[in-house]
């Protein structure tokens, strides 16, 4: 409802209860709800999201930048050797080594991102200091460990012995064969709004379990796996992220927003077009997973997959939880 049909029903309403003069009101006249900004708010990819999320409101709900956010959120998930898909205790590729991908973007279009890095816990936050310390926006593989340890990053083992022995399983066939919301957990991707009003995204993963040596996916590359847009809005993608690419996802997603789309239909033409290409393609759909959230400037929020499997949780002031999306293959 426009603001002034909206206060003029107001006005009717709450002058006919109280039988004032409707001139007393024009001063007063009430808040359109569709103006108020949902602010701040965090979402992050799937059911590991609920406690990135936590963490990441211990900075958002002081009135944290949210940059500051992203990156404290994804780093308690990298940290976490439970979490196999995503840093420290991350699935190897076929030659049994662990190589992370992440990127992050603020406000202001800075980026930054590290691709096949090995023995660095936090890789968020060494494309952290790629964008704030280099003139560059993305280094890989020795480089980027150069780089990590040069700023006093401590290299460590990252294959722990869970990940080792499901690797020298897997070698027994040697098949790649990505499995679909593995787990109901792969990459970590977050987005938020601060209470400045400001947007940030981060994204960081292991990447593929057991892909080749050197393979690289959608989460360290901006506009594939993390786009942001201060004016517009942000997401994030998880998934195959070879199909991401090929489509530019979450830079797609977001220029859908800026053409007037919400979040979730923003999300959901997205997927719809990673589908169109895979069917021309002729690749099994039942096969290929992706999963998009977006937020916009406004704080609402929307998300879209191609199967049943993916979720995602946000908070905001009405707490922190975990929906479900969508999704195009019924
Ligand atoms: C990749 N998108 O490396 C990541 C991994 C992922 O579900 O999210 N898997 O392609």
């Amino acid at each position: 409802m426009n603001s002034r049909r909206k206060f003029i029903k107001n006005t009717a309403l709450v002058s006919s209860a109280f039988l004032l003069n409707p001139l007393d009101l024009i001063a007063k006249e009430l808040p359109d709800s569709n103006s108020v900004i949902n602010k701040p708010i965090v979402l992050s990819t799937w059911n590991f999201g609920l406690k990135a999320n936590q963490e990441a409101w211990t900075i958002l709900g002081k009135g944290g930048r949210a940059l500051d956010a992203v990156e404290k959120g994804v780093r308690l998930v990298e940290l976490d050797p439970n979490e196999r898909s995503v840093g420290y205790g991350g699935r190897p590729d076929r030659d049994g080594r662990v190589t992370l991908d992440a990127c992050i973007m603020d406000e202001n279009y800075n980026i930054g991102s590290v691709a096949a890095l090995e023995n660095i816990k936090n890789p968020i936050s060494v494309a952290r200091a790629v964008m704030e310390k280099t003139p560059h926006v993305m280094l890989v593989g020795d480089g980027a460990l150069q780089f990590a340890v040069a700023q006093g990053f401590k290299k460590e083992n990252l294959l722990t012995p869970e990940s080792e022995k499901e690797w020298k399983e897997w070698l027994k066939t040697s098949e790649y064969k990505p499995v679909a919301n593995i787990e109901n957990h792969d990459t970590i991707g977050m987005i938020a709004l601060d209470a400045q009003g400001n947007l940030s995204g981060a994204c960081t993963t292991s990447g593929m379990a057991f892909k080749m040596h050197g393979r690289v996916g959608d989460s360290p590359i901006i506009g594939a796996g993390l786009f942001v847009d201060n004016e517009v809005g942000a997401a994030t993608a998880t998934g195959h992220g070879e199909e991401v690419i090929r489509t530019v996802g979450t830079h797609l997603v977001v220029e859908l927003m800026r053409q007037g789309r919400n979040p979730m239909q923003a999300c959901k033409e997205a997927v719809e077009r990673i589908v169109k290409i895979a069917q021309r393609r002729n690749k099994d759909l039942k096969d290929i997973q992706v999963g998009f959230i977006a937020l916009n400037k406004k704080g609402e929020y929307g998300s879209y997959c191609i199967q049943d499997g993916f979720n995602f949780a946000v908070q905001d002031q009405k707490g922190n939880r975990l929906e479900k999306p969508e999704f195009a293959l019924k």
